[in-house]
């Protein structure tokens, strides 16, 4: 484990792009969840996805002129939607007017830079047929007693969702070359909360280290910290003063510009440089990472905000001789 933690401890700073559908209506990724949105009115992103300024080399520059050593995509959110092309869905980029892999052009991009590359996958999955509904899913009933989660959940079934994910895990760590991060996300919902036996954890890491033994696993399956072989814990939106009590840990703390993780629009609440500095110095400081988030809008930009920070990080990166 030593070893292949032995860059990503050196390098301490990377780049999370929070990237999918949810950038169209530009009001957290978690959208779905907060407005009920159904199915079929969902469907309208798919359909329009177009991202017509991504400049997948210019994302990548920005990143290495911030001082960024790594970056981690979001191949799937808990949308569901693919950004990649794979065979075991329709509900992937290359069926929208965007046309593309967008994950393949990242990865090209950012290797090309010299950063090393991640994916973000989500155990969570808001719009396959067999996941069944829980407390957080966008079909959750209003107020649903158990029996009517039952009823709703006849004919889903997690086996087939876990193999959909063993299928998919395995496309992703076989088509791309070598990756140097897999970021697994779930959350513990109120009602019909998911645990390690409902996303097959024990399996999936099995065949992730088989598939690529250097990989380096974030701890959210679910699986009690590093006995499973989970290499490092992800305090989320922590305060600076938080990070020290991981100290002596593998943690890296994930951050937001402005709050939400995908791209929006009305959000005012944006971190300063100064603060953003100090969540880098505290990170580091305290022997952690800091993956700090861009959330693109959906013609495949990131905010003139987000530009102006990370230039203005690189800046003190590059005065104080760090980068
Ligand atoms: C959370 C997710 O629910 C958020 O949307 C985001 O991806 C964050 C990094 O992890 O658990």
């Amino acid at each position: 484990k030593e070893k292949r933690m032995e860059w990503w401890t050196n390098d301490r700073f990377g780049m999370f792009i929070h990237w999918g559908l949810y950038a169209m209506p530009a009001r957290h990724e978690w959208v779905r969840h907060y407005e009920w949105i159904q199915d079929g009115d969902y469907r309208k992103y798919f359909e329009l996805f177009n991202p017509d300024l991504f400049d997948p080399k210019l994302w990548a520059k920005q990143a290495k002129a911030a001082g960024m050593k790594y970056a981690v995509l979001t191949t799937k959110h808990h949308e569901g939607f693919c950004m990649f092309d794979s065979r075991f869905t329709d509900y992937k980029v290359t069926n929208t007017p965007a046309r593309r892999d967008l994950v393949r052009q990242f990865v090209d991009a950012y290797r090309a830079e010299g950063l090393k590359v991640g994916f973000y996958y989500s155990l969570i999955d808001w719009h396959h047929p067999q996941f069944t509904i829980d407390g957080m899913h966008p079909h959750r009933p209003r107020d649903g007693s158990d029996s009517v989660y039952a009823v709703l959940n006849k004919n889903r079934d997690m086996a087939t969702y876990r193999q959909y994910m063993r299928d998919q895990i395995t496309e992703l760590l076989t088509q791309y070359g070598k990756i140097d991060v897999l970021w697994l996300d779930f959350s513990y919902p109120g009602k019909h909360g998911k645990g390690k036996d409902d996303w097959g954890s024990v399996e999936l890491l099995k065949l992730i280290r088989k598939l690529q033994p250097g990989i380096i696993v974030d701890n959210r399956l679910d699986l009690g910290m590093y006995s499973d072989g989970q290499d490092f814990e992800t305090p989320e939106q922590v305060s600076v003063e938080e990070l020290a009590k991981y100290h002596g840990k593998a943690w890296e703390t994930c951050q937001t510009f402005s709050g939400s993780w995908g791209y929006h629009r009305d959000e005012n609440t944006w971190k300063s440089t100064r603060e953003l500095l100090r969540l880098l110095i505290g990170s580091v400081s305290n022997g952690g990472n800091l993956l700090l988030n861009v959330g693109p809008t959906a013609r495949g930009e990131f905010d003139e905000r987000a530009q102006d920070a990370l230039a203005n990080m690189g800046k003190w990166m590059r005065s104080n001789n760090k980068a």
